[in-house]
C-alpha cells in the first residue's frame, strides 16, 4: 500500500552514483539507483522491490524513475553514459525495451550512452527469454552490463551465451582482494578473460585510495564505490553547473 501510494504520488526519486575513469579519475558514468521518499526522509527501494514485485507494480516504478533521470540528465546537460539496473521480472514486461527507448528519444539521449544492468546474483530461470531481451536491447542500441560478476556459480556462461558489454566485478572481491589472496586471484583472472573478450570492467565497492590503486594497477577499466563518490540526487558534471540545480 505505502509502495502504490509512492508510484501514485510521484515519490520515486532517482538517485546517481558516479563511476571514474581509473586512470584519469574523471567521472563518465553514473549508475542510477532507486530511492522513495516518504514523509520527512528518502530510503533506499531495495527493501520494497521484493513487495512491488509480487504487487506487479516493479516496472511501472522503473518506468517512473527513467523518466525522471533522463529529464534530468537532459536539465543538467549531462553528456556521459547511465547504468540502469533491470529486474529480470522487467524482461516478462514486453514492451519494456521499447518503450525506455521512447523515453531516451523524447529526452534526445542516445541510447549508446544507456547501458542496461542484470545482475548475476538473483538466478534467471528463463535463459532464453533472457537471451531475447539481450538481444533486443542491442538491437535498439543500447549496451549491456553484467552486475555483480563472480557472485553467482556459473559466471563463465553469461559471458558464453550474452553479447555483454561491461562486467561489473561483485564488490565482495573488490572490498577484500587486498587482504584476500583468493580474492585478489580471482579479480586478476576476470580482468584477463575481459581483456581477452574486449569487455570493459568496473570495480565495485572502492571504499579507500589503496583499492583504487590497485584497480588501477590491475588495468580495470572503471571504479565505483564510496571512496570515488557515494550515490546523490544530483548527476556530477564535468565543468560543473551541478550546484546550481533543484532537487526534486
Ligand atoms: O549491486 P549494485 O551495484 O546495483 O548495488 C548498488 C548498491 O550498492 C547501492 O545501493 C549503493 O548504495 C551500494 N554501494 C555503492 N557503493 C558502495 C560501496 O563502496 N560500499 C558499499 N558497502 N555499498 C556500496
Ligand atoms: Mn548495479
Amino acid at each position: 500500500v505505502m509502495i502504490q501510494r509512492a508510484l501514485d504520488e510521484q515519490r520515486i526519486i532517482p538517485y546517481f552514483q558516479p563511476i571514474c575513469d581509473a586512470t584519469t579519475g574523471g567521472i563518465v558514468i553514473h549508475e542510477l539507483l532507486m530511492r522513495i521518499q516518504l514523509e520527512d526522509k528518502i530510503v533506499t527501494a531495495n527493501d520494497f522491490i521484493e513487495e512491488a514485485e509480487s504487487m506487479g507494480i516493479a516496472h511501472k516504478m522503473d518506468y517512473q524513475l527513467i523518466e525522471k533521470a533522463f529529464r534530468q540528465i537532459k536539465e543538467q546537460g549531462y553528456q556521459g553514459m547511465l547504468f540502469i539496473n533491470l529486474s529480470p521480472k522487467a524482461l516478462i514486461v514486453g514492451e519494456f525495451v521499447a518503450r525506455v527507448h521512447r523515453l531516451a528519444m523524447d529526452f534526445d539521449i542516445a541510447p549508446g550512452r544507456i547501458v542496461f544492468e542484470i545482475t548475476e546474483r538473483e538466478t534467471v530461470s528463463n535463459l532464453s527469454l533472457l537471451e531475447k531481451f539481450v538481444l533486443d536491447i542491442k538491437l535498439q542500441g543500447f549496451s549491456f552490463a553484467i552486475d555483480d560478476f563472480g557472485s553467482g556459480y556459473s559466471s563463465f556462461q553469461y559471458i558464453k551465451r550474452f553479447p555483454v558489454d561491461y562486467i561489473k566485478i561483485e564488490g565482495e572481491f573488490i572490498r577484500n582482494m587486498l587482504t584476500d589472496e583468493v580474492y585478489h586471484a580471482f579479480v586478476k583472472s576476470i580482468v584477463t578473460l575481459a581483456k581477452e573478450l574486449r569487455v570493459k570492467t568496473i570495480a565495485e565497492y572502492v571504499e579507500d585510495a589503496e583499492t583504487l590503486a590497485e584497480v588501477c594497477r590491475l588495468g580495470i577499466d572503471y571504479a565505483q564505490g564510496y571512496h570515488v563518490s557515494r550515490p546523490s540526487a544530483l548527476i556530477s558534471v564535468p565543468g560543473g553547473q551541478t550546484d546550481r540545480l533543484s532537487q526534486r
